[in-house]
Parts: structure tokens; sequence; C-alpha cells
């Protein structure tokens, strides 16, 4: 028996701590592969600072512990630079060597950085400096990041400052740590302990955020009846504790603020703007809450929109609103940022309604207002065009919100690589003034020269011990903060960083893995809602397929409103014989998009209602161009799954174990979506399938009557984080 026991204790010590589960993203600081460890050498000895500020702290340890794991030997600290070798880091003010070196520190500006090589006294070094230390920190990761991908480090000469001034992260988070759309667990804001007790995981959290250059978190849900508690002051005195922690890492917090809280919290009869006793209300509550937090960055609103109170309410506008709010937080510094996700029952075609709201007041917003727009009209779909208030509101600060948990793009289960879809819409071309005016170039306020800039990416990090519900998920936070740092990065080149931080630096390993995220969101394109279909989720809980549904509570905003589909064809006509949402674009794309041969045919269908035996570009007729795409994509899921089997020797069991099971839930989920709109579909057009494309396994009955996995239930949507309920 003692020795049964003795063999276990030994099993146990030998076993290591934990497995590479994917907490430490792509923060793992593994040692460099052998040849670029040689190239490597000689460099990182000791890390130097004369600075002594909580930032440089972090700074230091950020530097020592990164150096030690990456190049696999002992980093020594110091104030002064002892011998050749060393990373000295930090700003001129403090650093009289950093001075001397005349850096280009201008171009950096507050946040951003400068990377040099350089020689003092006779010694080679490394420079990580900037004007103020959190954008030495930046730097600092920036540094690290060369290190992982294998970057060589000689004649190192860099510098960049971000293209956007706020670049953030949203939490759907209500406060009792479920979270709206969340896939990964429960809140890691622990409201109940704090502010007693911080969560270390905080740190690695706020680690991961600085690593991408976000300097701005807003830290609760901005639907929902909690937030009005958020505002009180013992809450107030929770999120203190945790701006607390963020601070060092440059990073602000921001609160949702429920337009209703003078009435909720301060018992008046009325949230009208435009009462005096209102504007009291929020004075005082802004005053209370910069008394609590100096550095709180504003609120989030959330009015007037999916049954949040507002200023309609009261028959005042948004503008009306918003300036309320404004003027509170104005002598502190605060901003508010004003989503313009707004819809409401109505014969009006849903996508053009936010345009129809905002646009008019265009020039009324007080000068610390943003209006904050998704990137499409819509909603996070897996495509829709841009937003047509980027580039419509000239005179009003527009902040574009990205959504990085994949509510409509299969939830943290389905592989889908999010950075194209970015890419797709910052490079697009509003035509606001002129050619060039990018989706990218108007949030970063060079178009219309706005003082304030923001992009908002709503949060997919949870308590999952891989922090966003899958490993994959990962690389779309990744994406995203590298995205708002600088919105011209290419995604592939971010796919190829996450790979080689996350995973390994081996071709073998980068090369398949990067193609095939590359492809992964046109692959969930396809077998999801292909030529430009959108909102095909079944109402609710928008993970499964259900194009057939038109339930009676709700007579559009379904499925079948989407697609429009019947005998005659399929398609929304949003040109001027229907909706005429493409007047809400500049001219020259207006029409484009008013014609269906000009129409890019990944849009065809969100813009025109077209035959089914209409003549795509191919020469095929649009019901087989369709059923093709379908086809393909639970093909390319295949592919991928194959492609994983095969990258089994280069990962470890666990993070290989998450991705193989959840590609073979996608596959499953990508066969159903298929079969389930082909037969939908087919009802309709009473076509043959072309070759090549299978019949669906059931007839469109049986899809109508499943409950799992795409029963209309509500999950992340309700208290419970539980799919499917
Ligand atoms: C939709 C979500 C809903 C959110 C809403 C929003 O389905 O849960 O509350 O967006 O952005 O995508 O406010």
């Amino acid at each position: 028996m003692k020795w049964v026991l003795l063999a276990l204790c030994a099993a146990v010590t030998l076993a290591p701590a934990r497995a590479e589960d994917g907490y430490q993203l792509w923060l793992r600081y593994r040692p460099l592969e052998k040849q670029t460890l040689e190239r490597t050498r000689g460099t990182g000895l000791e890390v130097v600072t004369a600075g002594h500020s909580a930032t440089a702290e972090v700074t230091r340890a950020e530097l020592v512990r990164g150096l030690e794991g990456l190049l696999a030997h002992k980093v020594k600290t110091s104030d002064h630079v002892g011998g050749p070798g060393a990373v000295l880091f930090g700003t001129p003010q403090d650093s009289p060597t950093i001075a001397a070196l005349n850096l280009p520190l201008t171009r950096a500006g507050s946040d951003g950085f400068v990377i040099k090589s350089a020689v003092t006294k006779g010694r080679k070094l490394i420079v990580i400096a900037g004007n103020t230390d959190v954008g030495v920190l930046h730097g600092a990761f920036a540094f690290l990041r060369l290190i992982q991908t294998g970057r060589t480090l000689d004649k190192l000469d860099i510098v960049e400052s971000p293209k956007i001034a706020l670049r953030m992260i949203d939490h759907w988070d209500n406060l009792d740590r479920t979270m709206e759309r969340g896939f990964s667990g429960f809140s890691i804001f622990n409201w109940w302990e704090l502010p007693g007790h911080v969560d270390p995981q905080l740190i690695d959290y706020a680690r991961a955020q600085a690593s991408l250059g976000i300097n701005a978190v807003v830290l609760t849900n901005p639907s929902g009846l909690t937030t009005a508690i958020s505002l009180t002051e013992p809450w107030l005195k929770k999120v203190a504790a945790v701006a607390d922690v963020l601070r060092p890492y440059g990073i602000k917090v921001f609160l949702s603020a429920r337009f209703s809280c003078p009435m909720e919290l301060g018992g008046l009869k009325t949230a009208d703007p435009l009462d005096p006793n209102v504007r009291v209300w929020w004075k005082a509550k802004a005053d209370e809450i910069y008394r609590i937090i100096p550095d709180f960055g504003g609120f989030l609103v959330k009015a007037n929109s999916e049954g949040q109170p507002g200023p309609q309410d009261y028959g005042r506008s948004h503008a009306d609103g918003a300036n309320m709010m404004a003027e509170a937080l104005q002598p502190h510094g605060g901003i508010v940022i004003w989503r313009a996700f707004v819809y409401s029952p109505g014969p009006e075609d849903r996508v053009k309604q936010a345009y129809n709201e905002f646009k008019p007041l265009d020039g009324q917003f007080a000068g610390n207002v943003v209006i904050q727009v998704k990137n499409g009209p819509l909603d996070f779909q897996p495509r829709e065009p841009f937003s047509p208030l980027f580039g419509g509101l000239e005179k009003t600060p527009t902040a574009l919100e990205l959504q990085q948990t994949k509510e409509y793009l299969g939830f943290e289960i389905h592989l889908v690589y999010l950075g194209p879809l970015w890419q797709e819409v910052l490079s697009a071309d509003t035509f606001a003034k002129g050619p060039g005016s990018t989706v990218a170039r108007v949030i970063d306020g060079e178009v219309f020269g706005n003082k304030l800039s923001v992009i908002a990416g709503v949060s997919n990090i949870g308590t999952a011990r891989n922090w966003s519900g899958s490993i994959f998920d990962q690389a779309n936070w990744y994406a995203y903060g590298r995205l708002a740092w600088n919105p011209e990065l290419d995604a592939k080149t971010l796919a190829e960083d996450w790979v080689r931080m996350t995973f390994t630096g081996n071709p073998a390993f980068t090369g398949p893995v990067v193609d095939m995220m590359m492809g992964s969101r046109e692959t969930a394109v396809d077998y999801m809602t292909p030529l430009g279909l959108a909102h095909q989720m079944a109402t609710g809980h928008h993970y499964g397929p259900g194009p057939w549904v038109n339930d009676a509570g709700r007579p559009d905003w379904n499925p079948v409103y989407y697609n429009n589909a019947g005998k005659d064809g399929i398609g929304f006509d949003r040109a001027a014989t229907g909706s005429n949402a493409v007047a809400q674009y500049a001219p020259p794309l207006a029409a484009i998009f008013s014609d269906p041969a000009k129409t890019p045919e990944p849009l065809l269908l969100w813009f025109h209602h077209l035959p089914w035996d209409y003549r795509m570009a191919s020469g095929k007729t649009l019901w087989d161009e369709l059923t093709l795409h379908y086809a393909r994509g639970v093909e390319q899921v295949a592919v991928m799954q194959a492609m994983w089997a095969k990258m089994k020797p280069y990962v470890d069991a666990e993070r290989w174990q998450i991705t193989a099971d959840f590609l073979a839930i996608q596959y499953g989920d990508a066969v159903i979506w298929r079969d389930a709109s082909i037969a939908t579909f087919q009802s309709l057009s009473g076509r043959a399938l072309p070759a090549g494309v299978p019949a669906p396994a059931h007839d469109l009955e049986w899809y109508k009557t499943q409950k799992l996995p795409f029963a209309p239930g509500n999950p992340g949507k309700t208290a419970s984080p539980f799919r499917g309920d």
C-alpha cells in the first residue's frame, strides 16, 4: 500500500503542474527554437531602467519574464547599463542616456514608442523609449513580439504610434457575472469579492490587453437592468479596485450607463434630459464617480434600442440625451460613447433605421460625444456591407464597434478567424470625401478631422481557462487589438504572428494553419449565409439555421424577412425599386449597389431580390451558385479537419484536442446549415440540385421540428450561461 501511495505521489510530482491549456495566450514566452536562439546570442542580458513608476515596474517584470523565457538565460536588472547586450527602457525625462540619443520621439505620441539598436559608451544595447511610461510598456511588448515571431534583432529602428486614440474592449458582462452573448464561461470581474479581493487573473488580463495596446475597457453590459446598480457608491468602489489594477497597464475603465438611472437611483419622476433636476442628478453622479475613480473614462450608452430607456421616451432626441451626459462628464475630461444600434418595429427596412435616426442629428452632438456604430447596418453578420453611418456622419466622430464574441458565427465552437472580416470593413471605401475615404480613415479621424477617435470590440473574454472559450478565438481577441492599434495591418500577417506566438514557428505548422484561418470566415459565410444573405440564424439563439422561421410574434426581423425567398426568387430589394437603402451610401457606391450586375456577388442578395434563374458571373444560375456555396462551405470544414489531424505532432495534447473536437462539431453543424437551408429554398424554387451538391438528409418538415442544436433558445442572452436553454 505504502509503495502504491509513493508511486502515485511520484507520478503526481512528475506531471507538469498544468499542461498547455491556452491560459498563457500569446504571451507564453517558451524558449526560441535553436537556430533563432543562436541569432539572439548576446542580446537581452540585462534589463535596465531609471524609472520607478508602477508602469515602469510592470514593464521591467514583463521584459525579464519574456527574455528569460524566450532566450533561456538569466536576465539581470539594474538602473544603469553595466555591460553589453542590455535592454534599456524608459522616457527621456527619467533617463539621461535615452535623452542623449535624440530619438524621434515626437512621432511616438503619448502611447507609442521607439525601439532602436544603439551604442552608448562603446556598449551595444537596445533602447525602448517613449514619451510616457505607458508608451514604453507598449514598446516592451512590441519588442518581445519581435523576438517571439523570430524577427532579427540587429539594427532595430522602429517608431510606432497608434492611429486610434481610444482602443477599447467592451464587456457585455452582467453584474451577476453572466455574459450577454458570452461563450467563454462567466465574467472575469468578480463583483462579489471586489473590492476586498482582486483576482490575480485580472493582472494577466491587463498584461494581455496592454500587449495589444488596448487602453480602455467598458466593464459592464450596456443592455440589461443591472447597469443602474453599477453607478451606486458601493459598486463604484469595486470598479475603483479594478481601475487600480489596470492603471499601470495604461488602461482606463468606462461603465455602461442606464438612461433611467435618475429615476432608479435618484428617485426622480423622470429621466427627461431637458429636466433641470435630471441634469443636476447626472452632474452630481459624475462628480461622485470622479471622486472615487479620478481617471474614469466615461459612459457607454445604449438608449432607445431593444427596450432600453432613452431620451425618445420623453420626445427628446439622441443628441439631447447624449449631450446631457456629456455636460456632466465634460469638466472631468470624460466622454460619452452613444451607440447607434437602434431599431424598432415598423414598415421601414431595419437596416435603414440607424442612419435615419442619426444622420439628421449630425452637428448637434457635444464635443465629447462619439457615436458608436456596428460594422454593418444590421448586426454582426458573417457578411454585410459597412454601415452607411461611416461617411454619413461628417460632423460627429463615429466609433467602429466590432464583435469578437462570435454571436452569429458559431459561438466559441466554430473556427472562424475574424481578421479578414474586419479588414474588409476597415478597408471599405465610403467615398465620403472622394475615393480613399476608407472606414479606417473615417474612424481614425483623418477624413473629417475629428478630434476623438475610438474603436471598440465586444469581448470574448471569460473565466474559461483558455479565456475565449476556444484556442482559436484567442486569435480574434489578438487580431482585434492589433487592428485597433493600426487598422491598416494585414489580417494574414496578424494570423501568422498569432500562430507563431501561440503555438510554434515551425513552417510545417504555421503555413497550413494560417491558410486554414484565412479561409475560415469565407467558409462560415458559405455554409451559413452565402451571396449576401443575412440573419438566417433562428430567432433568439443565433447559433443554428432557421431560414423558414417567420414566428407570428415578430412579423419582421426573422430569417424569412431577411431572405425574402419565394417562388419568384430570393433576396432583399434595397435598390430604388425596394427599400432604397442604397441611397444612404455615397453616390458612386449607391450606383454600384443599385445594379445587380455591378454589385459584388458576395453582397448580391443583400441588395437585390433576384429570380432563381438569374445568371451569375460564372454563367450558372443563382440557384446553382447558391447551393454550390452551401456545399463548398461543408467541404471546406472537412478540409480544415483533415489538416488539423495532420498537425497533431506539432501541438500539445490539450490544445490539439479541443480544436479537433470543436471542428468535428462544426462539421456536423455545417451539414445542418447546408441541408436545412437547401431544403427550405428548394421547397420554394422547385429546382433540382446541381452536380456536386448532395440532397439534404431530411425534408424541410424534419428540420422545422428539430430542437437541438438549433432550437429557438437564447443562450447568453438570458441569465443562463448555458447554451440551448
Ligand atoms: C445584438 C445581440 C443583443 C445585444 C445587441 C446590442 O443579439 O444581445 O444586446 O446586439 O448590440 O447583436 O445591443
